[in-house]
């Protein structure tokens, strides 16, 4: 059995049991999960191996093993298709910004969203506490306490003081940890820090656009010196709400979750329902208005006619 570590497309780099590492190549097509995806092998997969030439260290991949979960996002050249970013995971960290760049807080709901619908447990690390205003302290405390009390753990941490680099690492320990969020947010910064003889590229945001600046595409999986795996994953603005109904939406409202049994209509979408107790909820304080808004955008974006 080997654990795949990188996947380009069309290779792969994989390490067996004892930490050997192969180049590795499929023949021929998989198909896996009954799922269409345009990358049959990610990051994460646990698969067999068969050494095709001793000297190169290059195997083929001969079969996969059934996923625990995985994580997909919408492939960008074809909106029916499903990229597999990563399989087997324990939980996905989200580095958000509160400047340079800045996260938008309909960001941060997609991407819980999305890890809502794979069971992904995850949690947010609001990273640069160093370039912080007051005003940028108050954002970030209001929205900590929003994630907080849904169940989200929220943590303030600057890479360039080293400030609360220890508990993100203790919140790393010992899981596969998929590692999101924004170009420029200090994702490769944060595990150079954390493997002080990896060099990983990083990226001078002094001219941000916010749009279309990557440095890598490919996920890849690194071991931590402390115990555990992390998958960086450069290049993924988004994740992108893979099949996710209209209806179903509010079931990764984890606050909303626990109310739509007392919606008077059991396929109330939480709009213009009467009797609607997650509107009620929005309105006494319970639900935060911040989140309501980004369930009616997100709403407002799922295309029932592509399911
Ligand atoms: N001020 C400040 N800058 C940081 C911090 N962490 C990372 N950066 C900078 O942010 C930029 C983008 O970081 P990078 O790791 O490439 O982001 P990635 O795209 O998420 O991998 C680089 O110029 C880093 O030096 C931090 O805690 N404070
Ligand atoms: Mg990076
Ligand atoms: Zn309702």
């Amino acid at each position: 059995m080997a654990t795949v570590y990188k996947s380009t497309g069309s290779w792969y780099i994989v390490k067996d049991d004892t930490g050997r590492q192969y180049n590795a190549r499929i023949l021929g097509r998989f198909k896996i999960d009954g799922i269409t995806s345009t990358n049959p092998i990610a990051v994460g997969d646990q698969v067999s191996i068969e050494t095709e030439n001793e000297q190169e260290d290059s195997v083929i991949i001969t079969a996969i093993s059934n996923r625990k979960n995985y994580i997909t996002r919408v492939s960008p050249a074809n909106k029916h298709q499903h990229h597999i970013i990563a399989s087997n995971l324990d939980q996905s960290l989200l580095f958000a910004t509160l400047k340079d760049p800045k996260t938008s807080q309909g960001f941060i709901d997609r991407f819980l969203i999305t890890s809502e619908a794979y069971h992904i447990p995850s949690a947010i690390v609001f990273n640069k506490a160093d370039l912080y205003k007051k005003k940028e302290e108050e954002k970030f405390n209001a929205v900590k306490d929003i994630y907080e009390k849904i169940g989200y753990k929220v943590l303030l941490m600057s890479i360039e003081t080293g400030e609360a680099v220890e508990p993100v690492k203790a919140l790393l320990k010992d899981k596969i940890t998929l590692l999101s969020g924004h170009s420029g947010v200090g994702k490769s910064t944060f595990i150079n820090a954390v493997f002080p003889d990896m060099k990983l590229k990083t990226q001078d945001v002094s001219g941000w656009s916010g749009k279309g600046l990557h440095t890598t595409t490919f996920a890849e999986m690194y071991d931590l010196p402390f115990g555990g795996k992390i998958i960086d994953t450069p290049g993924i603005r988004e994740l992108g709400l893979v099949d996710i109904s209209k209806q179903e939406l509010s079931h990764y409202f984890p606050e909303m979750k626990v109310l739509i049994n007392d919606c008077q209509f059991n396929n109330c979408m939480h709009v213009n329902e009467p009797g609607c107790a997650v509107k009620a909820a929005v309105k006494d304080g319970t639900i935060h208005m911040d989140r309501y808004i980004s369930y009616c955008n997100i709403l407002e974006t799922i295309n029932e006619k592509s399911y």
